[in-house]
């Protein structure tokens, strides 16, 4: 553990990142005429600034802007709208360091993972890129003479999209470059913890629109609490909402969209685990779970927060976790080293703490971790060394997702038994097995029911190329790489008919 930076360090940071990013220092300025929100910092616990906020106007006039621009922009032939992505990936090159101080400063990432999620960023402009000259559509053989039989994608119209803090841009930019090259414009409504980052991003990306020639408005950002949020998933012009965050958020975003036919994208709430069986290369496991819990200090929707290992080696590898997270340093991700940074905030550390006493009253025995650290410095900072928890079964406290750094271990003894563990909670988005053997890994692939499973690589740290989602309560929505672009458009079946006669199909006859 290290000393803690000023105050005066972490304004100096963002201060540095957001204007190398181009955001004006006017965005941290109360104003008069609309409502406010606070920025802080989890590093210190301390507010940065006030932001101004959208009021429900405002955010509904941001929208009509956007249905606007989407009115031009739908006419753009694909790979030019690609051109847009192109340059704000490249933009996104030249700026990823500062860019990234702004989510360490408003998030608590280090370093390291905040340039690795500017990375994703980059990374997915390319991918839209590439897929601005691939929006195709098949072609069928029409069971009529002289006819034929396709398919194309068209743009949707404005995409909402709702972003959690814990990855405050990459998952809006996962969104947002496939749904500009299907020709969408987006409407962004970042988290209220994460809004400084929001505003780096898309003054990158109005940059990127003003050099390429872009509409105007064709990105807006709404700033606010729910009650923002609420004005766009009711707008019947948002064709599409995205929304990353909690199930409760789900729960309340999805019925409302489904109630007024439009489409929704859910990325909710994961509940990982890894299963580590006695043939699996124990040191290769061992940094796989201790990266995939502690890491981001387990506030990714993909840390790993069961582990399912084999009763033959169970106490030997929970030996192991324990003395590697006695080595992780905890404090400032500003300070080399750091490898666990903050809670986001309090919510965050009194979720924790009350996991562990639910845990700890279902037989579950702590071994390690959990208690809060640096508090005396930092007392509106949240900082908490990992857990390991010994938990006597699958009881009722692991069927939850609590957004810290828990690791609950229970032990199997065959395979079968270890995925009926894995599948049995309400939450379907990431899993790893650790395994030398091919029968095993082949298995737990066809069983696992999550959106993504992974063989001797831990829950978390996915590319962008495949697909990213997951089942059960995680939503079932894809976002980033495979075909994930068709959730941004709509698809039209065309018949052409260049017979000169008018057959029906099913030889339907009639005049
Ligand atoms: C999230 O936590 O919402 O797979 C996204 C990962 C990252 C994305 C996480 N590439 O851990």
């Amino acid at each position: 553990m290290t000393a803690l930076p000023t105050d005066q360090t972490i304004t100096d940071l963002l201060t540095e990142g957001l204007s190398a990013c181009g955001v004006s220092a006017d965005a941290l300025k109360e104003s008069a005429a609309s409502a406010n929100l606070p920025a802080r910092s989890p590093i210190t616990g301390q507010d940065l600034g006030t932001i101004a906020a959208d009021t429900p106007d405002s955010a509904a006039d941001k929208i009509a802007a956007a249905q606007q621009a989407f009115e031009a922009w739908r006419d753009v032939p694909a790979p030019v709208r690609g051109q847009l992505v192109q340059r704000w990936g490249q933009l996104l090159g030249e700026h990823k360091e500062e860019l990234a101080k702004i989510i360490t400063v408003e998030a608590g990432k280090t370093p390291s993972e905040a340039a690795g999620e500017v990375q994703e960023m980059i990374d997915i402009c390319e991918f839209a890129l590439g897929q601005s000259r691939q929006l195709w559509g098949k072609t069928m053989p029409s069971e009529r003479p002289g006819h034929r039989l396709m398919e194309t994608w068209h743009p949707l119209g404005v995409v909402g999209v709702i972003s959690a803090f814990n990855f405050p841009v990459a998952v809006y930019s996962w969104n947002t470059a496939l749904a500009l090259v299907a020709g969408d414009a987006v409407v962004w409504k970042p988290s209220e913890n994460a809004v400084l980052a929001a505003l780096g991003a898309q003054s990158l990306l109005a940059r990127a629109a003003a050099e390429v020639g872009a509409p105007e408005n064709l990105a807006p950002v709404l700033i606010g609490g729910r009650d923002i949020g609420d004005v766009m998933v009711r707008d019947g012009r948002v064709a599409l909402v995205s929304a990353t965050g909690s199930v409760r958020m789900g729960r309340e975003v999805g019925p409302v969209v489904a109630a007024r036919f439009g489409r929704i994208l859910l990325e909710l709430g994961g509940n990982n685990a890894a299963i580590v069986t006695p043939s699996a290369d124990i040191d290769l496991a061992l940094r796989g779970v201790v990266f995939a819990a502690a890491g981001t200090a387990g506030q990714r929707c993909t840390t790993l927060r069961r582990l399912i290992v084999h009763e033959s080696i169970a106490d030997d590898f929970v030996d192991k976790v324990v003395a590697a997270y006695r080595t992780l340093s905890i404090g400032s991700p500003t300070d080399d080293g750091v490898l666990v940074g903050p809670l986001i905030n309090e919510g965050s550390y009194e979720a924790m703490q009350s996991a562990l006493k639910q845990a700890e009253s279902e037989g579950g025995k702590v071994r390690c971790g959990g208690g809060r650290v640096l508090a005396d410095e930092r007392p509106d900072a949240h900082y908490v060394e990992p857990a390991v928890v010994r938990m006597p079964g699958q009881t009722a406290v692991m069927k939850d997702e609590t957004f810290a750094p828990i690791l609950y271990v229970v032990t199997y003894s065959d395979l079968d038994e270890a995925l009926e563990i894995h599948n049995d909670v309400p939450q379907g988005l990431s899993s790893a097995i650790f395994t030398s053997e091919l029968a095993e890994s082949e298995r737990f692939l066809a069983r696992s029911d999550c959106g993504i499973a992974n063989v001797n690589i831990g829950t978390s740290g996915a590319e962008i190329g495949g697909a990213f989602g997951g089942e059960k309560e995680t939503g079932g929505g894809r976002e980033s790489g495979t075909d994930s672009w068709k959730a941004y458009m709509r698809q039209a079946t065309n018949t052409i008919n260049y017979s000169g006669e008018l057959p029906l199909a099913q030889g339907v006859e009639f005049l």
